[in-house]
């Protein structure tokens, strides 16, 4: 085809020096791509014209000088953002080596900036006032809402008011509750207004968990809304924050606000539960706010939020990003992986409770003055075509969400999505789990009519934005491979020991040296940032994913190589699970297991091992179950209990999750040498047990 001889013509004109960067050496060899032809899937010639990346060519110029001149290239975009004052010192400071000190990442360090002016102020001075940043749908088909610019810069305005007058200051923590209401981006915002760290909670955790982040960031103030409907469920959001307070009030830190929207077509007013000297609602406090406020201007290493996120303990880590590289980086990320356009209408399914909400609904959208859509509700009410719905409506041309939603509507009549034109997409994006080439090809074919590329964007938390992603008009994709790395990320896959390895390889991701948006700390601590992600292999930050390298040089990311799952593209450490378990008093051991599932990429699958003499009962079952559910949320419920009379440990007392994985997979006949275990009967107990 005429394309594929465009793209290896192009690679083949390459400037020369571009063959030293390893990842690359692959595909500069023409050859080598067209051998995968069958597999290789091409933007059409219209999308690479006028995408802002037509080429692998122009994509090796970029990325060349991003990693030999990163601060060049970094200062270069800055530039066009407004700071206060430009960064005097250095663009970048970064050690990522434990072994020459402590870790210590800076960007634009001494630069003046605040990233909401950045987001609102600046664009409407540029004239976008009246154009939509937001266009809110409810839960309710036909209810919905919008917000200008300047609407939006009112609202913010009005809110940072208020939390100054509480007394909120610079380098405050706020905790967030809301479900996706307009609030919450508002609320965001306004905290970055005034300085405030946010802390956002998805509103599916429990409050026990919410608790425990309230006490780990002692906030001044938490925010949050009486209720919300969720399909056809009304979730009482303000009795979940209730209990966290009485439960963080006994363990010492009390809260002296609760600001709380009024949520009126989920729950009125009259029916909330109050507590008159700590209780506001918002509708009363807010709108008597003038709707301008001084900005206040922070140092880009400044901290702008805290999201919590699991590891492979059981304990929460409140990852800490800062704000002037995070701008820069969000912006950039966004604008390059879904090839934006002024004309463009977004809409991303994730929730701010997330890190995908926080850097592509909130930041990376606005600081590039985009339209984008938030929704309230769940993707398949009232039915499974709820969501082409709305890209209809709205004209949505870029639509960004997970695979587990994309293999949930799979399983619907495709009639769902035919029903629907969706002629107004033209790129798709997708996050939080490797796609199955199964659902990316349904994604391609059906939903984007074959025509829309499928930015396949791997990061993290931890990573602020986009890694690993596609430039949907230079590349031609390999359904499930997320392709390339970002300008100035290097990527590297390196083995146990810590040794890169090039060329056709699997092994552990890796970054060797920082990039913007990177995270600084875990909050309250360092050591513990340093020891997870710094010290497993000296000199680089290491993922916790596996990645293959194929012979082109496309990245293939493999899943989570420590103790965490990863279900329906939410981060779950089999730890907080365990931990929940054997919090029941008849539980006496649990150990946790991702299994593979259909729809959420991976399921939960708990051996439990019961206190002596307690016999197994369904009412036990559901009983372990709750537990999780209350201490974690809804979303970290176990898929399956397993009873265990034991559990397979080694003479020094180790689980050994790998014969647990195996046995929760059925691959009994893969269970490998079970010599070394003090107990070799409890396997076969186990296996008996399975059905049980
Ligand atoms: C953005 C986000 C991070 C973990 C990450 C990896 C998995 C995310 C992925 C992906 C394969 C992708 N992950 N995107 N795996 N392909 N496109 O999800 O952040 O919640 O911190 O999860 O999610 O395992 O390590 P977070």
């Amino acid at each position: 085809t005429t394309n594929h001889l465009r793209h290896v013509e192009s690679m083949a004109t390459m400037p020369s020096g571009a063959g030293n960067i390893p990842h690359l050496n692959a595909i500069v060899l023409g050859e080598a791509l067209a051998c995968e032809e069958n597999d290789l899937i091409f933007p059409s010639d219209d999308f690479s014209r006028q995408a802002h990346v037509p080429s692998p060519l122009k994509y090796l110029e970029m990325y060349k000088r991003s990693i030999e001149d990163p601060a060049g290239f970094w200062s270069d975009i800055a530039s066009s953002f407004y700071w206060k004052q430009k960064w005097d010192q250095q663009v970048y400071l970064e050690n990522l080596d434990v072994r020459k000190g402590d870790i210590r990442i800076e960007w634009f360090k001494g630069g003046i900036t605040n990233i909401c002016y950045n987001c609102l102020d600046s664009n409407v001075e540029a004239g976008l006032g009246d154009k939509i940043a937001f266009y809110w749908e409810g839960n309710e088909p036909g209810v919905d809402a919008t917000l200008t610019y300047i609407q939006l810069l009112h609202n913010v305005c009005q809110l940072a008011n208020y939390l100054k007058d509480i007394g909120v200051k610079k380098g405050d923590a706020v905790v967030v509750y809301l479900p996706m209401l307009m609030e919450l981006p508002i609320t965001m915002l306004a905290c970055a207004r005034i300085g405030a760290v946010h802390s956002v909670v998805f509103a599916g955790f429990s409050a026990e968990s919410l608790a425990q982040r309230i006490v780990d960031c002692k906030p001044k103030v938490v925010i949050t809304c009486n209720a919300v409907k969720r399909g056809s469920k009304v979730i009482h959001l303000k009795d979940i924050v209730d209990a966290a307070l009485i439960e963080s009030s006994q363990s010492g830190v009390s809260i002296d606000v609760c600001l709380t929207y009024e949520n009126q077509l989920a729950m009125k007013k009259e029916s909330t539960k109050w507590k008159e000297e700590r209780d506001v609602w918002w509708q009363d406090v807010i709108p008597k706010y003038p709707t301008t406020c001084a900005v206040e201007w922070v140092d880009a290493e400044d901290p702008l939020f805290l999201l919590y996120t699991s590891g492979s303990t059981g304990k929460p880590k409140g990852v800490v990003h800062t704000t002037g590289g995070y701008m820069v980086y969000t912006a950039t990320t966004f604008k390059y992986a879904f090839d934006y356009k002024p004309s463009d209408i977004y809409w991303c399914t994730a929730d701010c409770g997330w890190i995908t909400g926080h850097s592509y609904v909130t930041y990376g959208p606005l600081l590039n003055g985009a339209s984008a859509v938030i929704f309230e509700g769940a993707p398949n009410y009232p039915n499974p075509g709820r969501c082409w719905d709305i890209v209809d409506k709205y004209q949505v041309t870029i639509f960004y969400t997970a695979p587990t939603l994309v293999r949930s509507l799979m399983r619907d009549s495709d009639e769902y999505v035919m029903r629907y034109s969706r002629k107004s997409l033209r790129v798709l994006g997708s996050v939080g789990e490797p796609i199955n080439p199964s659902a990316w090809r349904w994604f391609f074919n059906l939903v984007g009519d074959s025509k829309c590329p499928i930015s396949d964007t791997w990061w993290q938390t931890e990573t602020g934005g986009f890694m690993i992603t596609p430039l949907p008009g230079a590349w031609p994709q390999k359904p499930g491979s997320a392709t390339f790395p970002f300008f100035g990320v290097q990527a590297v896959i390196v083995d146990e020991k810590g040794v890169e390895i090039e060329g056709e390889c699997s092994g552990y991701l890796c970054i060797k040296s920082s990039w913007p948006g990177a995270f600084r700390t875990l909050y309250g601590d360092h050591e513990r940032y340093e020891t997870t992600y710094f010290k497993p292999f000296p000199g680089y930050y290491f993922s916790g994913d596996g990645c293959s390298r194929d012979k082109d040089g496309y990245h293939w990311l493999t899943g989570r190589v420590d103790d965490v799952i990863n279900v329906s593209g939410h981060r779950i450490g089999t730890a907080e699970v365990e931990s929940a378990l054997v919090s029941h008093p008849q539980c006496a051991e649990a150990a946790v297991v991702g299994v593979e599932h259909e729809v959420k990429g991976q399921g939960i699958y708990a051996f439990v091992t019961l206190v002596e003499g307690v016999p197994y009962s369904e009412e036990l079952r559901k009983g372990l179950i709750l537990n999780v559910r209350k201490q974690i949320g809804a979303f970290a419920a176990p898929d399956k209990v397993h009873w265990a009379p034991g559990l397979p440990k080694t003479r020094s007392g180790k689980i050994m999750r790998r014969i647990l994985r195996k046995i929760a997979s059925r691959q009994l006949d893969e269970l490998g040498d079970t010599s070394t275990l003090a107990d070799p009967s409890v396997v076969d107990q186990l296996i008996a047990l399975a059905d049980v």
